[in-house]
C-alpha cells in the first residue's frame, strides 16, 4: 500500500519548489517544524528574538509594518540584518504581507516602498480574492528581482571576487552569457557566506546603548547545510484561523487550483489542514492559531479578538499540516527561548508519531 504524503518523512518528500526542498532539509537537520510569528513593534526586539530563538525554528514570520523603526536600507537595514541571522541559524524569513490587490499594485508593494520584502523575505503570502493574476504578478516581480540580483553579481565579480572552483561537467566548454552569470553567482554565494557570518556576529548597531545580544550555543549549526537558494516563494491563504472568516470550502478549492497552475512560485498554503488532496499534490501547509496549554493551566482557545487556537498535536497529528506558526504563545511567555524549545519538541513529537502511525 502506498504511503500518503502526510506519512512521508520530510526528507523523502518530492518538491517542485527549491525553497520547499531547502525547508525540508532544515526541518530534518533541526528537528523542527516551528515558525515563530515575531509580531513585535521594535526592530531591536525583532532582531533579538530572531537571534535567540533562531536555533529552534525553521521559519521566522514577520509583519514588517508593525515595526515602528523598521529600517528600509536594502544593504544594512532591518531586513538585511534579519537575512544575516537567517543564514547564521538556518531559517527562512516569511513576510506575512497578505497581498490582496491588483497585479500592478502588488508588484510595487512587494518590491518597493518601505518594505521591499522581495529583498529579504524568502516567502510571502497572498489572498486570491483579486483573482489568479495576483500570483503571476508576484511571480513576475520575484523573477525580475532575481535577474537583477544576477546582474549585480556580474558587476561585483569584475572587481576581484575569487573564481568558483567548479561547475557541473555539463557546463565545461560552454562560454555563453548564462554560464558567465552562473559562475559569478556561485562565486558571490561563496563570498557572501563569509560576509554574512561576519555581519551576523556583530550586527548590533554601533551607536546604540543596548546590551550585547547573547550568542546562542548552537551558533553556526548551519555550516551543516548550504545557504538558502536565491529563489522566492508564495503561500496562498486557503483557510484562516479567525472565527467567522469568509474563506469557505469552494474558496479553498479555487486556491488549490491556482496553486497547481503556479507550482514554480507557490510553495503551499496558510490553512488549518493539509490541502494536498490529489495524488501528486506536494504543497507545504503552514498553520497559525496554535498554542499549548501553559503549565497546569489550560490556555484559553481564543484571544477574545477572533483568533482561535489548536494544539500542535491536533494540527500536525490530525490535520496533517507541516509547520505550526506560533506568536503570542512564545513571545508572551516569561522565557520565550525555553518556550520555543517546548513548542519545537511538541511539534516534532507530533510529526514523528504521524509518520510512524
Ligand atoms: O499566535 P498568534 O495568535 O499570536 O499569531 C498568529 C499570527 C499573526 C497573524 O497575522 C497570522 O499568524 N495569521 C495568519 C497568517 C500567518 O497569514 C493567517 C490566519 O488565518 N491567522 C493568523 O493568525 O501574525
Amino acid at each position: 500500500m502506498s504511503r500518503s504524503i502526510a506519512q512521508t518523512p520530510y526528507e523523502e518528500r518530492q518538491s517542485t519548489h527549491p525553497l520547499s526542498a531547502y525547508l525540508y532539509r532544515l526541518m530534518v537537520v533541526k528537528e523542527s517544524n516551528l515558525c515563530l510569528s515575531a509580531d513585535v513593534s521594535s526592530a531591536r526586539t525583532l532582531l533579538r528574538l530572531a537571534n535567540s530563538i533562531g536555533p529552534s525554528i525553521v521559519v521566522l514570520k514577520t509583519h514588517y509594518d508593525i515595526v515602528s523603526d523598521w529600517d528600509s536600507d536594502v544593504e544594512t537595514g532591518t531586513g538585511a540584518q534579519l537575512a544575516a541571522l537567517a543564514a547564521k541559524h538556518g531559517f527562512l524569513i516569511f513576510e506575512d504581507r497578505k497581498f490582496s490587490d491588483i497585479g500592478s499594485t502588488v508588484q510595487k508593494q512587494y518590491t518597493d516602498g518601505p518594505g521591499k520584502a522581495v529583498e529579504w523575505a524568502h516567502i510571502t503570502n497572498a489572498h486570491i480574492l483579486p483573482g489568479a493574476a495576483i500570483v503571476s504578478a508576484l511571480a513576475d516581480a520575484a523573477s525580475a528581482w532575481r535577474e537583477k540580483k544576477k546582474y549585480e553579481v556580474k558587476t561585483d565579480i569584475t572587481v576581484g571576487t575569487p573564481r568558483p572552483e567548479s561547475l557541473s561537467e555539463d557546463d565545461e566548454g560552454k562560454d555563453d552569457e548564462d554560464i558567465k552569470n552562473l559562475k559569478a553567482l556561485q562565486a558571490r554565494r561563496k563570498a557572501s557566506i563569509v560576509s554574512i557570518t561576519t555581519v551576523s556576529q556583530s550586527y548590533e548597531p554601533a551607536n546604540s546603548p543596548r546590551a550585547p545580544i547573547p550568542e546562542c550555543e548552537e551558533d553556526v549549526i548551519f555550516s551543516k547545510i548550504e545557504e538558502a537558494p536565491l529563489d522566492r516563494g508564495l503561500l496562498l491563504l486557503a483557510q484562516m484561523s479567525s472565527a467567522g472568516n469568509l474563506l469557505d470550502e469552494a474558496y479553498a478549492k479555487a486556491c488549490v487550483e491556482i496553486a497547481r497552475n503556479n507550482k514554480d512560485f507557490v510553495m503551499g498554503f496558510i490553512a488549518q489542514e493539509t490541502q494536498n488532496t490529489a495524488a501528486d499534490d506536494q504543497f507545504i501547509t503552514m498553520t497559525p492559531g496554535c498554542q499549548l496549554p501553559s503549565g497546569e493551566e489550560q490556555r484559553a482557545n481564543s484571544d477574545g479578538l477572533g483568533q482561535q487556537y489548536n494544539t500542535p498535536k491536533k494540527l500536525i497529528g490530525e490535520k496533517s499540516v507541516d509547520i505550526i506558526i506560533v506568536g503570542r504563545g512564545i513571545i508572551g511567555a516569561a522565557d520565550p527561548v525555553t518556550e520555543a524549545e517546548r513548542y519545537r519538541r511538541k511539534g516534532w513529537e507530533a510529526y514523528t508519531a504521524r509518520i510512524s502511525a
